[in-house]
C-alpha cells in the first residue's frame, strides 16, 4: 500500500536536515554532499567554482522555506503587493549578502574552515552580476534588500540578460570592452519557472471586430511570439524569515511560430526567427543617462513588461473575481521610463483581454502605477520614433494617442486657447519626425511621479515637467534616494561594523538613526584612535588590491581621494584631472614645496560610443603614467585608475576612502548614491550644491563639507548670460599653465592632437562649465588638504559624517514610498519554531 504524498507546506520539518539545518556539523555536510550530488566532483579534484556552487546550493536550500512560506503567506493573507519594474538590477554579489541577512557568516566560515577551505577565497569566486548601468540599477537593488527587511510584500521584475554590463578592461590607457559571461558556469541563485512562462506579442496589425455583446472591440493579429521564462532569485530581508522574489525574464522562441515556419517549408526562416527572438534578452544595453534608439532596445522594454504585467495580472485573478481592484493588491513602479509602454500595455490587457471598458481601466491603470524619474538632462529623456512605435506595437500606438486625445481634450477644457501648452505636454513631440515621449505617457498614467533628491524634484516641477506640475501638483513628491547599510557597511566594512557593535550593540543596521548614540564619543582619545585604525586598515586593503592590479605602490597613510562612478562630462572627471594636473605644476615649479601627500583613485566605465567619456579615461590615465614616473613627484601624488568598477570593486572602495569627490555641474546628477557610501564610511565629501550632496551636507552639518562652485541656479544664469570659458583660461594662469600642459603634448608623448577634442570642448562650448568651478574647487581642495593636516580635527569630522547619515539607509526612502505612494503595509512572515531556534 503506498501512502498518499502529504503537501509539504502541511507537513512541517520537525527536525534539522540537510538542506535545513544550521549547525556547524550539518552545514558540513550540505557543503560536502553538494558538492559531491551537484557538482559530481570529489574534493581532491574540486576547483574554486565547484566549491562555490557548492556552498552557494547550501545557501539556497537555506532560503527555500523562507521563501516558500513568504509566497504562501502573501497568497493566504491577499496582501498588497509591490511590483518593482525595471530594466536594471545591480544585486552584486548574493553569497555575502546571503550570510549576512540569515546570521549564518560565523558558522559558515567555521564550516568551510573545518572542511580546510578558506571562505573569502570562496566569496570571491562569485561573479559579480551586473545587470544594470550605475545608480539606478544599483538604487533597485538596494530597494529590493529594504523592502524585503522590512517584510513589505514585494516582487522585482526585470530582464534576465545573458551578457550584463561589459567588463571595462585597459589598454595603452585605452577602455576596451570584454563580454561579460556571468551565466558561463551556471548561476546557483536563480530558479527557473518554465510552467509559469507567458507569451509576448510583437508587430503585425491590429483589426476591429464585434465580440459576443455585440460590442466593437479591437484584436491585435502579432506578427511575430515570443516567450518569456521567469527565472526567480530570492532576496532576502536581514534579520527577518521574508524572502521576496526577484524575477527576471528570459526570451525565448515560440515553439507554436517555429512549427508554423518548418510547416510551411521555411526551416531556415524559423530559425532564423528563432535566433532574432533570442537575442531580446542577450545584452543590457551599456548607456547610462543616454538611451539608444534601437529597436532591440524597445522589444527589451515592452517584452518585460508585457511578461510581468501579464504575471501580475495571473497572480490577481487566482484571488479575485475581476481586475476592477487591481490597485488594492498591486502597487507598479516604474523605475524611470524605461517600463513606462506598461501603461499602454496594462490599457491593452484590461480592455482588449479582460473586456473592461476604457474609463473603467482608464482608473485602475492610473490608481496602479507610480513613475520615478532619474534625470534632467533633456538628452536622457526617452522618446521613442512613433514609425518604429507603429511597426512593433501597433495596438500600443492607437492606445498612446486615445490616451494623448482625452488628456489634450481636458487641458483644452482647463486652459482654453493655449496651444503652446498643448503642445509641450502632448504624449507626441511634433516638432520634426514624431515621437512618443515616454516621460509623459508614465507623467499621464500614475498617480504619483518622484524626483529622486529635493532639488532634483523641485527642478523637475519648475523645469522639465513643470506644465504636469501645474496640471497636478499634487501627483509631484520627492523621494530622496537611501542605501542599504547592511551591503554598505556591514558587508564591506566589517571592522567599522565590529566598532559600532561594541558600542552600541547591532540594532544600528535596521535603524540607522541608533548611530547618533555614539557622537559622544566624538572627543574621546580611544574611540578616535579606533576609528582611525579601521580607516587604516581599508586603506591598506585597498592599497593591496592597487598593487596587485595596478602594479602602483601607494602609501595607505597618504589621502585617498577617490572618484567611483560612471565616465560622464557632467559628472567632472576632468575636473579631478585639472586639480591633479594644478598640483603638479606646482611641484614642478618648486619641487621642495611641502605638500599634502595623496592618492588619487579614479574608476568607472564610459559609454562604448560615448568618445569624450573615453578620452576622459584615456588622459586620466595618460596624466598617471607621468606623474607616477616624476622622480621629482617623490611619491607624493599617485594617480590610479581601478579598472572595471563594479558592485564589488565598490565594496573595497568606499570603506578605503578620506575623500568623496561629488563634483557634477549643479542641477546634473539628479542624486548620486555613490557619495552616500563614502560619507556612511566616513570620507569626507567635496562637492557641489547638487543632488543629494545638498541633503547630505545639511545632515553632516555644512562645517562637516567641502562645497564649492556655482549653485544650480548660478549655472542656469550664466549659461542665460552666455558663458565665456576663454574669458577664464586668459585670467587664470592656473588653469591656463594645467590646460597649456595637456595641450602641448606633456601627458601623450608630444601629441598635440589627442586630447585636442577634449579641450576644444572646454575651451569654447563645456555646457558643463568646469572652468567656471575650477579656482574655487582648487581653493577648495587646499582647505581639504590643510584640514587633513590636522588629523584630530579630520577624524572628528569623519565621525560626524558616519554617524548622520540615518537619512540615507533606503530602509527610509521605502518607508516614504511605502506610506506616500504605494499605500502598502508589512507582513511578516511566521516560520515553524525549528528555524526561530536556528536564526
Ligand atoms: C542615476 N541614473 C542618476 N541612469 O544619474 C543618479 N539611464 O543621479 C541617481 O542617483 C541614480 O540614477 C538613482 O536614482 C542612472 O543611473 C541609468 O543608469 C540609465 C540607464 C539606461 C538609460 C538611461
Amino acid at each position: 500500500m503506498t501512502q498518499p504524498l502529504i503537501p509539504i507546506d502541511q507537513c512541517p520539518i520537525q527536525i534539522e536536515d540537510d538542506r535545513t539545518g544550521t549547525n556547524v556539523e550539518t552545514l558540513k555536510r550540505a557543503f560536502a554532499d553538494n558538492l559531491f550530488y551537484l557538482q559530481g566532483k570529489y574534493e581532491s579534484l574540486a576547483t574554486q567554482d565547484d566549491f562555490y556552487m557548492a556552498l552557494a546550493y547550501t545557501l539556497r536550500d537555506r532560503l527555500l522555506n523562507r521563501w516558500l512560506k513568504t509566497m504562501k503567506t502573501y497568497m493566504e493573507k491577499d496582501v498588497k503587493v509591490v511590483y518593482y519594474l525595471s530594466a536594471e538590477f545591480l544585486m552584486g554579489r548574493h553569497m555575502g549578502n546571503s550570510l549576512i541577512n540569515l546570521h549564518l557568516y560565523d558558522r559558515v566560515r567555521q564550516a568551510v574552515e573545518e572542511s580546510g577551505l578558506d571562505l573569502d577565497e570562496i566569496l570571491e569566486h562569485e561573479p559579480d552580476p551586473g545587470l544594470g548601468n550605475g545608480g539606478l540599477g544599483r538604487l533597485a537593488a538596494c530597494f529590493l534588500d529594504s523592502l524585503a527587511t522590512l517584510e513589505i510584500p514585494a516582487v522585482g521584475y526585470g530582464i534576465r540578460y545573458e551578457f550584463g554590463i561589459f567588463t571595462q578592461a585597459i589598454r595603452d590607457g585605452w577602455q576596451a570592452e570584454v563580454p561579460d559571461k556571468w551565466l558561463r558556469f551556471g548561476n546557483p541563485w536563480e530558479i527557473a519557472h518554465p510552467d509559469q512562462a507567458v507569451e509576448v506579442k510583437l508587430g503585425g496589425h491590429t483589426e476591429m471586430y464585434h465580440n459576443e455583446k455585440g460590442e466593437y472591440k479591437v484584436r491585435w493579429i502579432p506578427a511575430n511570439r515570443v516567450v518569456g521564462i521567469p527565472y526567480d532569485t530570492p532576496v532576502p530581508g536581514y534579520d527577518t524569515n521574508t524572502v521576496n522574489p526577484l524575477r527576471l525574464w528570459r526570451a525565448e522562441a515560440s515553439d507554436d511560430f517555429n512549427f508554423d515556419a518548418f510547416n510551411a517549408g521555411n526551416y531556415d526562416g524559423a530559425v532564423a526567427e528563432k535566433m532574432r527572438s533570442e537575442t531580446i534578452s542577450k545584452v543590457l544595453y551599456p548607456n547610462d543617462n543616454t538611451p539608444q534608439g534601437k529597436q532591440l532596445r524597445l522589444e527589451q522594454q515592452f517584452f518585460f513588461v508585457s511578461c510581468s504585467l501579464q504575471d501580475i495580472i495571473r497572480t490577481h485573478l487566482l484571488r479575485h473575481p475581476s481586475l476592477h481592484n487591481l490597485h488594492d493588491t498591486a502597487a507598479i513602479q516604474l523605475n524611470d521610463t524605461h517600463p513606462a509602454v506598461a501603461i499602454a500595455e496594462m490599457m491593452r490587457l484590461l480592455m482588449d483581454e479582460h473586456e473592461m471598458d476604457w474609463n473603467t481601466a482608464w482608473r485602475v491603470t492610473q490608481k496602479t502605477f507610480s513613475y520615478t524619474n532619474h534625470t534632467l538632462l533633456p538628452e536622457a529623456l526617452e522618446k521613442w520614433s512613433v514609425g518604429l512605435f507603429e511597426y512593433l506595437l501597433p495596438r500600443h500606438l492607437e492606445i498612446i494617442y486615445e490616451i494623448n486625445r482625452r488628456f489634450l481634450e481636458d487641458v483644452k477644457r482647463w486652459y482654453p486657447g493655449d496651444d503652446n501648452l498643448i503642445s509641450r505636454l502632448s504624449l507626441i513631440d511634433e516638432s520634426g519626425e514624431k515621437y512618443v515621449r515616454m516621460a509623459h505617457l508614465a507623467c499621464v498614467g500614475s498617480h504619483a511621479v518622484n524626483g529622486v533628491a529635493a532639488l532634483h524634484t523641485e527642478l523637475l516641477k519648475q523645469d522639465t515637467l513643470r506644465d504636469f506640475y501645474k496640471l497636478w501638483p499634487g501627483k509631484f513628491i520627492n523621494k530622496t534616494n537611501g542605501v542599504t547599510p547592511r551591503r554598505w557597511i556591514l558587508m564591506c566594512n566589517p571592522k567599522l561594523a565590529e566598532l559600532y557593535n561594541s558600542k552600541i550593540g547591532e540594532g544600528w543596521l535596521k535603524d540607522l538613526s541608533q548611530l547618533k548614540q555614539l557622537e559622544k564619543y566624538v572627543d574621546d582619545p580611544d574611540f578616535c584612535e579606533q576609528w582611525r585604525e579601521v580607516k587604516l586598515h581599508n586603506k591598506r586593503q585597498l592599497a593591496q588590491y592597487i598593487w596587485e592590479h595596478n602594479g602602483i605602490e601607494v602609501d595607505p597613510h597618504s589621502m585617498f581621494d577617490i572618484q567611483v562612478k560612471r565616465i560622464h562630462e557632467y559628472k567632472r572627471q576632468h575636473l579631478n584631472v585639472l586639480h591633479i594636473i594644478s598640483l603638479y605644476n606646482r611641484i614642478k615649479q618648486n619641487p621642495d614645496q611641502h605638500i599634502v601627500p595623496c592618492t588619487f583613485i579614479f574608476g568607472g566605465k564610459a559609454a562604448p560610443g560615448y568618445f569624450m567619456a573615453k578620452l576622459i579615461i584615456k588622459l586620466t590615465n595618460s596624466v598617471a603614467d607621468i606623474i607616477n614616473h616624476d622622480p621629482d613627484v617623490r611619491g607624493r601624488l599617485k594617480v590610479v585608475f581601478l579598472n572595471n568598477f563594479n558592485v564589488s570593486l565598490g565594496q573595497r572602495i568606499y570603506p578605503a576612502a578620506d575623500l568623496s569627490e561629488q563634483v557634477s555641474t549643479a542641477g546634473k546628477e539628479a542624486s548620486g548614491t555613490g557619495n552616500m557610501k563614502f560619507a556612511m564610511n566616513g570620507a569626507m565629501t567635496i562637492g557641489t550644491l547638487d543632488g543629494a550632496n545638498i541633503e547630505i551636507r545639511e545632515e553632516a552639518g555644512a562645517e562637516n563639507f567641502f562645497l564649492f562652485g556655482l549653485t544650480a541656479q548660478e549655472v542656469a544664469d550664466t549659461k542665460a548670460k552666455g558663458y565665456n570659458p576663454w574669458d577664464y583660461y586668459s585670467s587664470n594662469p592656473s588653469l591656463k599653465a594645467v590646460i597649456d600642459r595637456i595641450a602641448d603634448g606633456y601627458f601623450s608623448h608630444g601629441d598635440k592632437e589627442l586630447f585636442k577634442p577634449l579641450l576644444d570642448s572646454l575651451m569654447y562650448h563645456d555646457q558643463y562649465m568646469l572652468f567656471a568651478d575650477y579656482q574655487a574647487y582648487v581653493d577648495c581642495q587646499k582647505q581639504v588638504a590643510k584640514t587633513y593636516s590636522d588629523q584630530d580635527k579630520w577624524t572628528r569630522m569623519s565621525i560626524l559624517n558616519a554617524l548622520r547619515m540615518a537619512k540615507f539607509s533606503s530602509d527610509r526612502t521605502i518607508r516614504e514610498y511605502c506610506n506616500e505612494i504605494w499605500n502598502v503595509r508589512s507582513v511578516p512572515i511566521e516560520m515553524e519554531e525549528y528555524s526561530q531556534e536556528n536564526a
